[in-house]
């Protein structure tokens, strides 16, 4: 190690930001800093601090640098990914792990000697002629027992811009902790580049893409990607930090959105929700009339016996596949409002107008887009037709735009937690509202149980019913066993646990038709928040409590003036044991092949859930209308 890593410094950067630094009482950053600037060989470097200045020149560096391009709205820019560089790269995501440790078959891992051999080979001078930012971020509200400050080394301006929307700036948290900042550390390189379109430019070398994660030493490398659940650290790498953090701490890391739903007489109570990405998680938390907290990331502790919840995040990196004024009216505001607001990998036009898939309107003749020059009927190399924005295709802006934001979002204390709602992509199976008989039973078959079909936030095909518990498994860092016996621990400690809920919004009927309409999911929020209130009671049935009829055609009617059928509901809630009878066979095949040091109490609700479905079968048969229990 360096005998003087902050005078070594010096060298790199102007005496202004080497105050920044220097203002920093921590050695373990210096060299931190210092290794990797000798490492990833910079052209230039720029430390950063809160400042409004700061933050300006971030986004001004990232249309310089030709890594944003302005669009016609003041304040909003375009960024392209590279064609194969447009989602989540889980094959070369891993964990470095020491000999000895075994995260099980389903977390992808390297041995740690061999991992950083690798990883520094690709980074051995791969940020030649490039810039270096240096940024400072808490992960969490600042001042809040909560929060984690976290330092992001980056050569990408787009993905300091996107930090900067998405995170709260943490410059004064390092410089309050001093040495004792705990803090988490992230290095990125979009490596070499080549030329896109619209003068931007994009990573060259895909082939090199690695995304290691060292829990040891709490840091995350990223190298030749762009994409930003690749690279814009304290996303989704930060929350694999994260998750082993609040293991060894007995607190929870999750994938949930945090929600404000309004009762009856101004009464406001929150729920978290985890779901897999592209399943509603983001429109759930934007629904009209609720307040936001969070759509993608929460830390949950129990403090004084109680459940609260903070958003991680400060900004929204959504889906804009599908976006439009009448179904998704707070989003469509935000990105059709002047303001700081990234788009990514959508179509272009000359005028510098954006397009994306279902955008109301015509759908123009040409323009371009991730894929270079576009134009209607353009196909890959595959032969399949290269749409006008990619499905998994973003924007990313501050929270705080948002009309609907919770004036909580930045509570330092969190929010307290009635509910916790699970919901994946199932077409066929579970109903599209129930809550667990207790928190046992809500954790292992809505969470733990949870399967999803894939979506295009991921690389890979798309509709392959996937294990996925609690939405969460991309981001595990620990065994499946042990994080499943965690969240049952956590229950236990609350006074009063939340109530669990499940909800399906992609349920068909025979023929694959939709059963529900987008906006349904309101009425079963106003459900849920009446059942954590004991305003509304339910129907037993082998896999929980479902609504009654009466209560949902009333709230269908008091929120859309809608008359909801008793066809409807039987069709929506009819238990069909076949379909979950099959479920459970194959989490139980998962539990016993896949998955270590599954807990017990797993296989005991699997067994007790299967005979209560048998003999509701052998009374009712296979497929149960609400009406028989
Ligand atoms: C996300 C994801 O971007 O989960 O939030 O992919
Ligand atoms: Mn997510």
């Amino acid at each position: 190690m360096n005998p003087n890593p902050i005078e070594e410094l010096r060298k790199f950067v102007s005496n202004d930001d080497f105050t920044k630094l220097a203002r920093i009482d921590n050695r373990k950053l210096y060299s931190f800093v210092l290794e990797f600037i000798n490492l990833c060989n910079p052209e230039t470097v720029s430390v950063y601090d809160d400042s409004k200045e700061d933050i300006e020149r971030t986004r001004r560096a990232a249309i310089e640098n030709h890594e944003e391009a302005k669009l016609a709205i003041e304040g909003h820019t375009i960024h392209y990914d590279g064609f194969h560089d447009q989602a989540r790269d889980k094959k070369n995501t891993k964990f470095l792990v020491p000999p000895g440790t075994d995260l099980g078959p389903e977390l992808n891992s390297i041995d740690r000697e061999q991992g950083l051999a690798e990883i520094r080979e690709i980074m051995s001078n791969i940020m030649r002629g490039h810039h270096l930012h240096i940024k400072f971020f808490s992960l969490g509200p600042a001042n809040s027992p909560f929060s984690i400050p976290a330092l992001q080394l980056t050569d990408s301006a787009y993905v300091a811009h996107s930090d900067n929307l998405l995170y709260r700036q943490g410059y004064q948290e390092f410089l309050k902790k001093g040495s004792e900042a705990r803090f988490f550390k992230f290095i990125h390189s979009q490596g070499e580049l080549k030329d896109a379109v619209l003068g931007l430019k994009v990573s060259k070398n895909i082939d090199k893409r690695r995304i290691f994660i060292d829990l040891e030493e709490e840091t995350v490398y990223s190298a030749n990607t762009q994409y930003g659940g690749n690279t814009i650290g304290l996303k989704k790498l930060a929350m694999r930090l994260a998750i082993n953090r609040a293991s060894n701490e007995k607190w929870l890391t999750e994938h949930m959105l945090v929600m404000g739903v309004h009762g009856p007489d101004n009464r406001m109570t929150y729920f978290t929700g985890a779901f897999p990405s592209m399943c509603g998680k983001t429109s759930t938390a934007m629904i009209e009339g609720e307040s936001i907290v969070g759509d993608d990331i929460a830390y949950l502790k129990n403090i004084d016996g109680k459940t609260r919840a903070v958003n991680v995040e400060s900004g929204v990196f959504g889906i804009i596949d599908g976006i439009n004024p009448d179904e998704d009216p707070i989003q469509w505001e935000t990105i059709t409002t002047p303001g700081d607001v990234i788009f990514t990998n959508q179509l272009v036009t000359e005028d510098g107008k954006v397009y994306w898939n279902g955008k109301p309107g015509k759908v123009p003749e040409n323009g371009v887009n991730h894929s270079g020059e576009w134009y209607p009927g353009k196909k890959d190399a595959d032969g399949n037709e290269i749409t006008p924005s990619h499905k998994n295709a973003r924007f990313t802006f501050k929270i705080d735009t948002l009309d609907n934001v919770s004036k909580e979002v930045h509570s330092p204390e969190g929010v307290p937690v009635s509910g916790v709602i699970y919901g994946g992509r199932d077409s066929d199976t579970s109903v599209p509202l129930k809550v667990a008989f207790d928190w046992a039973h809500g954790i292992i078959m809505y969470g733990a149980c949870l399967e999803s079909e894939t979506t295009a936030a991921t690389l890979g095909k798309e509709g392959v019913r996937v294990f996925t518990p609690m939405s969460n498994l991309d981001f595990l860092s620990l065994p499946i066993g042990k994080y499943i016996q965690n969240n049952l621990d956590f229950g236990k400690h609350s006074t009063q646990p939340p109530d669990i809920f499940a909800v399906n919004y992609f349920l068909r009927d025979k023929n694959g038709k939709w059963l529900n309409l987008k906006n349904d999911k309101k009425v079963w929020l106003k459900w849920m928040e009446l059942r954590v209130n004991s305003e509304v009671d339910g129907i037993k049935t082998p896999t929980g409590l479902i609504p009654k009829y009466q209560d949902l055609k009333r709230l269908f009617f008091e929120l859309f003036k809608k008359e909801y059928s008793m066809e409807d509901y039987i069709i929506q809630f009819t238990i069909r044991v076949p379909e979950n009878l099959a479920k459970l066979e194959r989490m139980e095949k998962i539990f016993k092949e896949r998955v270590t040091d599954v807990p017990d109490t797993v296989f005991r609700h699997i067994a007790e859930q299967k005979a209560r479905l048998e003999e509701a079968r052998e009374k009712s048969g296979d497929y149960i209308p609400p009406v028989k229990f």
